[in-house]
């Protein structure tokens, strides 16, 4: 401190300025007095979380309130809203059963009240509503899950099964937070197999799991090596690079990709040769890396199929296999993807075939609208599975 005396009056005033800018900014005052507690106290029970209502203490300097409890593995769970509100939201329970609930007040200064111990009785935690609701069927080389999740609570739905290795393990995690939808676990033989399938929360509590044995439909993933262009006269032109065979060499990259002219209008067409009749399951189409749910990626279609093609290119001969519109799953606008688009995106869009339509040997891809609802379509990698026996 003696040191200080002998820096000029203006100087340290010039000095005490500058440290005081540049310390981080927060409250000074601390009247070292923590406020009243909150009054009041009412419980709202939600499903996996209540709502804790409450009047805040008159004090002046008061900043926020905040509740906590402990989970039964013992980590602890904070909430803490600004003195403004009248309640607090404490989430992330995994059951129903009983627990006790600590609100405090906090001032400015950090002081905080005496608790108050409230207890709350979550209902059914949103994850075990949506274990409720799984049911599966069989599909082609695999099983369809569908479920309702009428909170929209962001779960994960997680399906076992047996491996190669007769190990039972998740194949697929399906993330969401969509009230009721489908999923697809593919690339099954078509064998009995046992399943199970179990719902996670964001906290990670887990619902039980389901459990059953189900037989997939047979279905192979068609031979690419015998697909072909089967260019017709009235199909789109090709342009940046893209062609035809690039949808069949088995690189999902945005270096190998199909991709229409700038003559072509929608909708537009391409075809191709399948080299063997088969019945066809579904199409798997993959999306171009940077551009998943936008630009030039379709997204409303019509898949046709034939086995002897007008050589007009008209539609004479042809039968339509599918009518699809793709789902982006999160509904976000383009340019954002939350974790299920992403997931979705890698395991491709899927056009399922009704089964009780004939063999086929060529197929059109026909195009009503991309993600633009632009004019050229353009997309890396499909996939034809299906029945060739
Ligand atoms: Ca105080
Ligand atoms: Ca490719």
């Amino acid at each position: 401190m003696r040191r200080i005396l002998f820096i000029g009056y203006i100087g340290l005033l010039l000095l005490f300025t500058i440290s005081c800018e540049q310390e981080v900014p927060g409250p000074i005052e601390n009247d070292g007095v923590a406020p009243a507690q909150v009054s009041n106290v009412t419980v709202e029970n939600l499903n996996g979380a209540a709502r804790i209502s409450f009047d805040v203490p008159s004090d002046p300097d008061l900043l926020y309130v905040r509740a906590v409890y402990t989970t039964k593995k013992g980590e602890i769970r904070e909430t803490k809203v600004s003195k403004s509100n009248s309640s607090v939201m404490v989430v992330g329970f995994g059951d129903t059963d009983a627990y006790t609930v600590s609100l405090y007040a906090v001032d400015k200064g950090g002081n905080a009240s005496g608790s108050v111990n409230v207890t709350v009785n979550p209902k059914d935690p949103p994850m075990e509503l949506v274990r409720k609701t799984l049911t599966a069927v069989p599909d082609f080389g695999g099983i369809n899950v569908s479920y309702e999740n009428v909170n929209a609570a962001d779960v994960a739905i997680v399906v076992l099964t047996n491996n190669e290795l007769g190990e039972f393990l998740p194949v697929v995690t399906h993330n969401t937070k969509l009230k009721k939808s489908v999923f697809a676990v593919r690339n099954l033989k078509a064998e009995d197999a046992r399943f199970g399938i179990y719902v996670r929360d964001r906290w990670g509590n887990l619902s039980d799991t389901l459990y059953f044995n189900m037989t997939p439909y047979y279905e192979e993933r068609l031979d690419r090596k015998k697909m072909k262009p089967y260019v017709l006269p009235t199909d789109a032109g090709l342009g940046y690079g893209g062609s035809l065979a690039k949808l069949f060499d088995d690189d999902k990259g945005d270096g190998s990709f199909y991709h229409s002219d700038d003559a072509a209008k929608m909708p537009q067409w391409f075809t191709f040769d399948m080299g063997i009749t088969a019945k066809v399951t579904r199409l798997t189409y993959f999306m171009r890396l940077n551009a998943y749910f936008a630009l030039h990626s379709p997204r409303e279609m019509e898949i046709w199929g034939s086995n002897d093609p007008s050589p007009d290119g008209s539609f004479n001969n042809w039968i339509l296999l599918a009518t699809h519109t793709q789902i982006k799953p999160s509904g976000l606008p383009v340019g954002q993807l939350s974790l299920a688009d992403t997931d979705a995106a890698l395991a491709g869009e899927s056009i399922p075939i009704s089964h009780d339509l004939p063999k086929v040997r060529y197929i059109r891809f026909k195009t009503l609208k991309n993600w633009t609802s632009g004019t050229y379509v353009n997309f890396n990698e499909l996939e034809v599975w299906g029945d060739p026996r």
